[in-house]
């Protein structure tokens, strides 16, 4: 398959890296880009000689700085709901369903939609330039990609809630301490540790693999995925997320009125 925004290459017989490839957007996701992800890994998931998948981005900067900004500013509400109810199924959800495991190697900023995406991975190691935060708030949306459920799954409803409410970013040395991340690396040796990782998965039984991702994901309820998406949709619909989004674009602090 021929993609306009992604590299995909494998690295050995059994092993697919996924690269996302818009440097100078930092990688930001746009629906093009969540359409040719869904396609890749599909396409990797169907593969049974693909046992495991490395996401990561391109450049030296970014992992994915979030949903694309310039694009989604312009989506009306009921936009908003639908395209986050479809993101979360195209991409998301899919991703942490898959029975072939993904590692995100996270490679510099993981923002907004960009941690959401790593978020549903089944493993992440970050280098130790990775910044990670839900920054959403600030653009006067709420995160819409599963964000406000899956935090919390990996580190708890109180951190969950201060990096959420705050949208402060934090380095990778505090990822770990949280729990979000299970390895820091030196950035230039994140994709030979993401590569080891995925070989000691890769030496298991495939089919085991997949039942005991089900077997885990099982234990988390899908409630609070719909009332995220419902509420994602509401904030569109205010004067805050037109202010934060246009405040992005004109680089400057945006003035919120609660409205
Ligand atoms: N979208 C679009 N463009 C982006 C971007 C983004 N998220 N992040 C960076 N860029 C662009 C910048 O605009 C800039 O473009 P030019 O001005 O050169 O044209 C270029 O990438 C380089 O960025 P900077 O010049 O800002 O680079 P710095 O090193 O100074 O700063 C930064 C790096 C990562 C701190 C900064 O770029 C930044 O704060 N970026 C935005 C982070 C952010 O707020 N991300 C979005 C979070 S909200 C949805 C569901 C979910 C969501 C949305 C919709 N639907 C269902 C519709 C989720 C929303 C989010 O992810």
């Amino acid at each position: 398959m021929k993609f306009n925004n992604l590299i995909v290459k494998d690295l050995s017989e059994h092993l697919r890296l996924i690269t996302i490839n818009r440097p100078r957007q930092l990688n930001a996701l746009n629906r093009e880009l969540i359409r040719e992800l869904h396609d890749a890994l599909e396409e990797a998931e169907k593969d049974p000689g693909i046992r495991a998948v490395i996401l990561m981005g391109s450049g030296d900067k970014a992992f994915i700085a979030g949903a694309d900004i310039k694009e989604f500013m312009h989506f009306t509400p009921e936009e908003g709901e639908q395209l986050s109810r479809e993101g979360q199924q195209l991409l998301f959800d899919y991703v942490e369903q898959m029975g072939t495991p993904v590692i995100a190697a996270i490679n510099g900023y993981a923002l907004g939609g960009g941690l959401e995406l790593a978020l549903a991975a089944h493993i992440r190691i970050a280098s130790e330039k990775a910044r990670m935060g839900l920054p959403e708030v600030s653009l006067g949306v709420i995160p819409g990609y599963g964000g406000t459920q899956r935090l919390a799954q990996h580190i708890g409803k109180g951190r969950a809630m201060e990096m959420i409410l705050t949208g402060k970013m934090i380095d990778a040395r505090r990822a770990y301490d949280y729990g979000l991340v299970s390895e820091v690396t030196p950035h230039e040796k994140l994709l030979d540790v993401a590569v080891e990782t995925a070989e000691a998965i890769m030496k298991n039984s495939p089919s085991a693999i997949a039942l005991a991702i089900r077997a885990i994901n099982s234990a988390y309820g899908r409630d609070g995925f719909k009332v995220e998406s419902r509420l994602f949709g509401q904030a569109f619909a205010t004067e805050d997320f037109k202010e934060g989004t246009t405040a992005f674009v004109e680089k400057r602090k945006p003035r919120f009125t609660g409205k």
